[in-house]
């Protein structure tokens, strides 16, 4: 029986009492849980936003008193919000008001669009949405309002700045409250099942459409402990967050909501560019960040250059969300001065991460091994049986925060899960005897452009779009900043010329997010094709590393 809301996928009964029994599920919902360190210290300061301090008392009061304010415009409890905000104290005021009164965010990005965003809008049936104004030239409140009068359930409005008429000012309902108590009580008195979705995360996608990840109360919450415990959060933990909130591993890895749990402080920044970066390290005394392998670089260079003293206090830095290649591992310690953490995660559930005191090898050539007792790993064949250490194969996963299924996706969830509720990653990993692992590739048809990742599918389903064109195939092309980029080859029809401008304004117009569109076209006669007549992607990844060698 299924104790969560329609459209998800619960664990069985059985194993959701062993998670109880064992303690990994506290059945506490995550809005009071979050509040706790608000009653231990209530005059510590919680989130910094440049000029804004929020304490834990004063962040309470706002997160009540918004939650009581989503509940009077008509929200309740199961409805879904939009959340498309950029760092900062808004959005994580947001996101506790959501947990508090069991209204579900779900996590869109800032570099979203018109494509994602509707289609989020009409997976999620959302009934509001919450946006920035505009960042740089780009009005997402308009693209707000577009969105509402073409999906019927969308009727609320959230904008964070400057808001139309018939919008309702985010910085409004986030305000501080004047009855504190009865606020809470209300709210403890209504709370919602630790069973139900805190949360929709997306899927890094491998699909033709997004797909979302229902995470509950229970599973996030022993996320947040697990991987607090292996990176140390304490009181005294000052986290940087940089890369966009809405990703799972600044979110909750341990991120800005571990943080928030052990009383510590979360410094938002909504870029990771170093020089803002390291000032404001410098300026807060972070002692924690997190960052993907492009970033981890960009720092590295950013304080060869400098030779800043501003690091002094950072003693931790995450790297994951892409490969790190060894040899940018091996500088962090040196030239940041902080223990790298290597982590490898996913929206989905697991965390794998280096612990703080492995041996510099272990954290320099590895992804690290899960952060839980209870997660279950085997690394298969293709035909599904196990392999011993130190053979690559597929990664599969079970445990008490990976879910078993994805939200309203039967189809994408008997291929991406198991009959007995294994998650299959579609991520190549090789075991080594002392149990960490080493991610050596993937055989899923994903690009991972700097830890953003993007669906071939999806892309090429768009391309196809285009009436010349008769072959599509989005491929990933080596890359070194940000590891890789997306590379489409196509073919076309006789006589047709189908140019990278096209297929770029093509994207742009109907709304893709600018991370996905194609950053080089091949054209070529034929695509290679495997014995099995599927396009032969490994022979364009090669193809496509050769002309950008023969280039360079
Ligand atoms: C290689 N590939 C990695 C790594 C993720 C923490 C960290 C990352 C994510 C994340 C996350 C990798 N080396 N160190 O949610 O909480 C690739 C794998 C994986 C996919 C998941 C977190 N770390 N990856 O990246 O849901 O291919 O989560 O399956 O965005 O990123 O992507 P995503």
């Amino acid at each position: 029986t299924s104790h969560t809301s329609a459209g998800t996928v619960a664990w069985p009964d059985d194993l959701a009492a062993g998670f109880r029994r064992k303690g990994y599920w506290e059945d506490r919902p995550l809005g009071s849980l979050l509040l706790d360190a608000a009653d231990r210290l209530p005059e510590k300061t919680a989130v910094v936003d440049g000029d804004v301090r929020l304490s834990y008392a004063g962040l309470a009061n706002r997160v009540d008193a918004a939650a009581g304010r989503l509940l009077q415009l008509g929200l309740k409890a199961d409805d879904r919000i939009m959340v498309q905000l950029p760092n900062g104290w808004q959005f994580t005021v947001l996101t506790l008001a959501c947990f508090r009164a069991g209204i579900i965010p779900v996590m869109a990005l800032p570099a979203h669009r018109r494509y994602e965003l509707s289609f989020l809008t009409e997976l999620s049936e959302a009934r509001a949405i919450a946006v920035p104004d505009a960042i740089k030239d780009f009005d997402h409140q308009a693209l707000a309002e577009e969105l509402a009068a073409a999906v019927p359930t969308l009727d609320v409005i959230l904008v964070s700045g400057a808001a139309n008429t018939g919008n309702t000012r985010l910085e409004d309902i986030l305000a501080p409250g004047t009855e504190v108590a009865a606020a809470r009580a209300r709210l403890d008195a209504a709370a919602p099942s630790a069973d139900s979705p805190a949360l929709f995360l997306l899927s890094g996608g491998t699909t033709g459409l997004p797909k979302l990840i229902t995470r509950t109360h229970n599973d996030y919450a022993y996320n947040i402990r697990e991987t607090s415990r292996v990176t140390a959060v304490t009181e005294d933990t000052v986290y940087l967050g940089t890369l966009p909130a809405s990703h799972n591993f600044p979110l909750a890895c341990p991120g800005i909501l571990g943080i928030l749990y052990a009383g510590g402080r979360v410094v938002m920044l909504p870029s990771p560019e170093p020089r803002k970066a390291f000032a404001t390290i410098e300026a807060e005394q972070v002692t924690l960040s997190t960052a993907v392998p492009a970033v981890a670089q960009r720092w590295i260079e950013h304080q060869q250059e400098t030779g800043s003293g501003q690091l002094a206090s950072l003693q931790v830095l995450q790297v994951g969300g892409s490969r790190l290649p060894d040899e940018i591992a091996r500088k962090v310690k040196p030239v940041l001065g902080a223990t790298l953490q290597q982590v490898f995660g996913m929206a989905e559930g697991l965390i794998n991460s280096t612990r703080l005191d492995d041996p510099e090898e272990v954290i320099c050539t590895t992804q690290g091994r899960p952060v839980s007792e209870a997660d279950e790993v085997r690394i298969v064949d293709e035909a599904g049986m196990d392999l011993p250490d130190g053979v690559p194969g597929s990664i599969l996963t079970r445990g008490p925060y990976t879910p078993r299924g994805y939200y309203r996706a039967p189809e994408a969830n008997t291929r991406a899960f198991t009959p007995d509720g294994w998650y299959a990653s579609g991520d190549i990993v090789e075991r080594r005897p002392d149990g960490n692992l080493i991610v050596q590739g993937r055989d899923k048809d994903m690009i991972n452009r700097g830890g953003e990742k993007i669906s071939a599918e999806e892309i090429e389903s768009l391309v196809y779009r285009i009436e010349d064109v008769t072959m599509a195939a989005a491929v990933s092309m080596p890359d070194p900043t940000l590891g890789e980029r997306l590379c489409l080859y196509i073919t076309v029809k006789p006589g047709s010329e189908v140019t990278l401008q096209i297929i770029q304004q093509l994207l742009r117009e109907t709304g893709v997010a600018a991370f996905k569109i194609p950053e080089r076209l091949v054209v070529v006669d034929e695509l290679p094709v495997t014995k099995v007549g599927k396009i032969n992607k490994k022979d364009l990844r090669a193809d496509i590393a050769r002309r950008l060698a023969g280039a360079g």
